[in-house]
């Protein structure tokens, strides 16, 4: 869409803001929803896969649709400064958001554990970035804490406005199919985002402008899944550093989601998410980062348990530019380097 105003102004009437919010936007949201031709055929059954592209917000990930609103509030209120702890995206986001609506941004960061292009956001958005020796969990014990005690507005997801913001992803799935999918598939971390997820599909169901609800799917690195195994756990480990969480605050929330709408939870290994993250680069030309491809992943292992002819979207929640790491050390190229300029050995390689 040509004039796309950002989602605040196109869903105003869905959130809560007045004429008076000062909306702080990058212009967010509008992701495309993508058909899965190559993943629909390994499920069978005459199944659809969907991807919802949201690694193609202004920061690279979904939390910027969270963000526009936390941040725009934020501004209303008078804030000044704003705080997270995050494995990374958040941090980028709430940094980007907050510059630019003039305020401050503190992040809490486990040191060594965000992936590069997150953590060059944060600093190139002007962020104040402290990493610590610990875990996300740890940080986010932390911001909580300082944000009670001292004049910081805290933007991750226990900040209610950005799961507002989040939902308007299910509006846009709807939107674009014409009504929500059977299964919603989507990485979890915190889950807050299966959450607003889950709040976005029962407003349009309520205002009918859909006539079914999604079942929510929800899935977690295998040393990191605290809401599969149904306990904290204190260290966690995946090479989806986003999703390293071990303590998720959203927990109730997305319980809740999973009963009501006769979903499930399930995990994802490191294998199962390289396998998925390549087969999306290679087969789809969509370069996500490994979490989002957790999603994938997740469907690709439960394939059995779905129905024929369902309609299912996938939740590609960040970009794959976020961690040029992990897609240095997982492909299947044929790199060669350190080659003579020379065309004959050039083509040679080629194999003319
Ligand atoms: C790409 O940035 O928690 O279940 O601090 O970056 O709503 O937490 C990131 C989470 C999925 C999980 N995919 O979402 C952070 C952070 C990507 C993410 C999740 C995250 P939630």
């Amino acid at each position: 869409m040509q004039n796309w105003p950002g989602l605040i102004k196109a869903y105003k009437k869905w959130l809560p803001v007045t004429e008076k919010t000062p909306v702080i936007s990058l212009k967010e949201g509008a992701t495309p929803l993508l058909l899965l031709e190559s993943i629909s055929r390994r499920i069978g059954k005459g199944v659809k896969v969907y991807a919802k592209y949201d690694g193609l917000n202004p920061t690279g990930s979904f939390k910027d649709r969270g963000m526009t609103m936390a941040i725009s509030k934020a501004k209303e209120e008078g804030c000044e400064a704003v705080i997270c702890a995050s494995t990374g995206n958040t941090s980028a986001s709430a940094a980007a958001y907050a510059r630019r609506g003039g305020m401050k941004a503190f992040v809490l960061i486990p040191d060594g554990y965000v992936a590069q292009g997150k953590l060059a956001q944060a600093l190139v958005y002007g962020a104040e970035v402290l990493a610590i020796r610990g875990n996300f969990d740890q940080a986010l014990e932390i911001v909580q804490e300082a944000s009670k005690n001292y004049p910081l507005t805290l933007v991750n997801s226990v900040n209610p406005y950005r799961l507002q913001g989040q939902k308007t992803a299910s509006f846009e799935i709807i939107d674009c199919l014409g009504d929500a999918p059977d299964l919603l598939c989507i990485p979890m971390g915190n889950a807050g985002n299966i959450s607003a997820y889950w709040m976005g599909f029962k407003e349009y169901y309520k205002a009918n402008i859909s006539k079914k609800l999604p079942k929510m799917i929800g899935f977690q690195a295998k040393n990191s899944a605290p809401l599969v195994e149904n306990k904290i756990i204190e260290n966690p480990e995946t090479i989806a550093t986003a999703i390293r969480i071990g303590n998720p605050v959203n927990k109730q929330k997305a319980i809740k989601a999973k009963i009501d709408s006769k979903g499930d939870f399930y995990t994802v290994s490191d294998d199962e998410i390289v396998q998925a993250y390549k087969i999306l680069g290679k087969e789809e030309g969509i370069f996500c980062e490994p979490a989002s491809a957790a999603s994938v992943a997740g469907l690709l292992k439960i394939k059995d348990k779905v129905l024929a002819e369902s309609t299912i979207v996938c939740v590609l929640t960040g970009n794959g530019l976020k961690d040029p790491e992990c897609a240095i050390n997982n492909n299947d190229a044929l790199f060669y380097n350190d080659l003579n300029p020379n065309i004959k050995e050039i083509v040679k390689i080629m194999g003319f």
